[in-house]
């Protein structure tokens, strides 16, 4: 039985399940729900992670939630090619950099996302000013590895790169509003402020079967 994946266009969270899958070459079928019509609040998909939340998978009768846990169960389930490296260090460093991303990048990436794309936030606030701050030094950090390596963590395209790269392309979508000029001074344009992480953007959007990940909404406006 083929796995199911419920995600909805332009999440993050979702992306990353879908690179997964696509780089794993494993056969799914994407149910694409549309948040505006409320259908990831759907009785069928609160059975079915009561947070009503994407991404959900479900292979077979097993039903899992929370996009890190997904890719767990993925490796597990599936072991190749691995998403958390080749031996216990690569694993430990792997989730290592995920957590240090999902402390430390992702609160400030929520709020500039936010801002730009609900509005209601004065763009040159300090709240924003700060949040923008923090992801231009941490992007450094991220810059840094990527120098060295084409992959954010040892010789393979891994979960911690299907974590991080969804957010990049999410901010940098909002950074090219016209309304967040000032704010993306620091950051755009990522291929002349972060040349390396500019080159890694383009390596993974050149993988087999991204264009399949890629939000469908973003295409059109
Ligand atoms: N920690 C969760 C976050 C999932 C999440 O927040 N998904 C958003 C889309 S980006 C969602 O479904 N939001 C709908 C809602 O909150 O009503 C994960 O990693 O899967």
């Amino acid at each position: 039985m083929a796995i199911e994946v419920y995600w909805g266009s332009g999440s993050p969270f979702a992306w990353r399940v879908l690179l997964a899958l696509e780089h794993k070459r494993l056969p799914y079928t994407a149910h694409l729900l549309q948040f505006s019509k409320q259908e990831h609040k759907s009785p069928q998909m609160l059975q079915m992670n009561p947070r009503g939340r994407v991404p959900v998978l479900k292979d077979g009768e097993y039903v899992c939630f929370e996009s890190l846990a997904i890719l767990y169960y993925l490796d597990l389930k599936y072991p190749d090619p691995p998403l958390f490296g080749a031996s216990p260090e690569e694993a430990g460093t792997i989730m290592r950099v995920i957590c240090e991303y999902q402390a430390y990048i992702e609160p400030h990436l929520r709020t500039i996302t936010r801002a730009v794309f609900h509005g209601g936030v004065d763009l040159r606030s300090e709240e924003l000013t700060q949040a923008m701050h923090a992801v231009a030094s941490e992007a450094r950090t991220i810059e840094g590895r990527l120098s060295k390596s084409d992959w954010v963590v040892g010789e393979r395209f891994s979960a911690v790169d299907m974590v991080i790269f969804p957010g990049i392309q999410l901010l940098k979508r909002a950074l090219e509003r016209p309304v967040a000029r000032e704010l993306a001074a620091r950051f755009m344009p990522v291929e002349v402020n972060y040349p390396a992480l500019g080159r890694w953007l383009t390596r993974i959007e050149a993988l087999p079967g991204y264009e399949r990940t890629y939000p469908p909404h973003w295409r059109t406006g």
